[in-house]
């Protein structure tokens, strides 16, 4: 019998990869998403061309994770067997500019979708997409499942909230719930906010006289860097496996900012030091400190691992920007 899953975000980085791949596990897809005056949906555009796929096996719902009564009715008519929970405000630096919106949505969001599903007379299996950075600056390296929160910015206190409120539906609720506890994962369908894809584009706009110059905050930050089709597969395999639990996804390998700007200069042949320039606006109040994470549970228990390397990652990353832009005009500025 055909599989139903529904996601939040759908049209993200995280779920562009995961309806592929549940999509050629011959799943049918269901996605919410957001009403905003572009329509910003370019990751699926490959997916909706398909007339074999578009509202055939993959379907699209006007939706909202402030809105319950729409995403209790869209639930109760699609009866999903998996729900994937990836929506949320997601950009740390941006948290402190707008810690309500943030609660709002990925801490608030997330319990009225737990609500929501404790009430379906046959509740889905759930994961919720949580993050490293509900550590904060924890005392233990490598991180795990069992390392105590202590987040240190408004992104990371909504992610300790949604997340202890997952392991409460699952312990006092029975529900099958899982955190995937993900550590930054990154690929050419990033936000362009996000540090790697802001040093890969510029990289390559650069060798292509698009861009003069790049401009950073704290080059000396730290992140456990994989790849985004990794984590997703782990999602999967975290809802296929026979009990529900939490799961740390991550390499167990430090970079820092500036291994990233090394990379992706060097896989355009330039030379860093002539285009990279420092911006205290890109600074953030408090930066958490040694996060790396022991995937170790996820391998034994699932089977995963991560398969890309940090650094064909960021060559992948600036190659596919050197495609994407060679296809523009150059603007001329030698
Ligand atoms: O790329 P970032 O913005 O990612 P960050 O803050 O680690 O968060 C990402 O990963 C988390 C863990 O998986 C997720 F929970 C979260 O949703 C998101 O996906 O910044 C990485 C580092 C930071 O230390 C930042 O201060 O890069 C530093 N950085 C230096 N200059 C910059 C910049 N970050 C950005 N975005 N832009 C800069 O100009």
């Amino acid at each position: 019998m055909t599989r139903t899953a529904f996601i939040t975000g759908i049209t993200g980085q995280d779920g562009s990869y995961l309806t592929e791949l549940l999509l050629e596990q011959g799943y049918e897809v269901h996605g919410s998403v957001r009403r905003t005056s572009t329509l910003e949906r370019s990751r699926l555009a490959h997916l909706y061309a398909d007339p074999d796929i578009y509202n055939q096996r993959l379907f699209l719902h006007y939706a909202d994770l402030d809105d319950p009564t729409t995403l209790r009715r869209i639930l109760h008519r699609v009866q999903p067997q998996e729900l994937y929970h990836l929506a949320g405000q997601s950009h740390v630096g941006l948290s402190f500019e707008i810690p309500e919106t943030t609660c709002e949505f990925t801490a608030m969001g997330t319990l009225r979708l737990l609500e929501i599903l404790r009430d379906l007379p046959e509740p889905p299996r759930f994961f919720h997409a949580t993050s490293s950075e509900m550590f904060g600056r924890p005392a233990q390296s490598p991180q795990t499942e069992s390392t105590p929160l202590a987040p240190i910015n408004p992104y990371g206190c909504a992610k300790a909230f949604a997340t202890q409120m997952v392991r409460v539906y699952r312990d006092s609720h029975g529900l099958f719930m899982v955190n995937g506890i993900l550590y930054n994962h990154e690929s050419p369908r990033r936000g362009e906010n996000f540090v790697t894809r802001k040093i890969c584009h510029a990289a390559a706009a650069i060798k292509l006289k698009q861009q003069k110059e790049l401009s950073l905050g704290d080059t000396s930050a730290q992140r456990d860097w994989g790849h985004a089709r990794d984590y997703v597969r782990g999602m999967w395999l975290a809802l296929s496996h026979a009990v529900p639990g939490d799961y740390v996804f991550a390499t167990g390998k430090v970079h820092s900012v500036q291994d990233v700007i090394e990379t992706a200069f060097a896989a355009v042949d330039l030379d860093w030091r002539d285009y990279v320039r420092f911006d205290s606006h890109f600074l953030r109040p408090s930066e958490p400190l040694h996060l790396v994470g022991d995937a170790s549970k996820a391998k034994a228990e699932l089977g995963w691992s991560p398969t890309t390397s940090f650094a064909d990652l960021i060559r992948e990353m600036t190659q596919a920007e050197l495609g994407a832009l060679s296809l523009k005009e150059p603007q001329g500025n030698a």
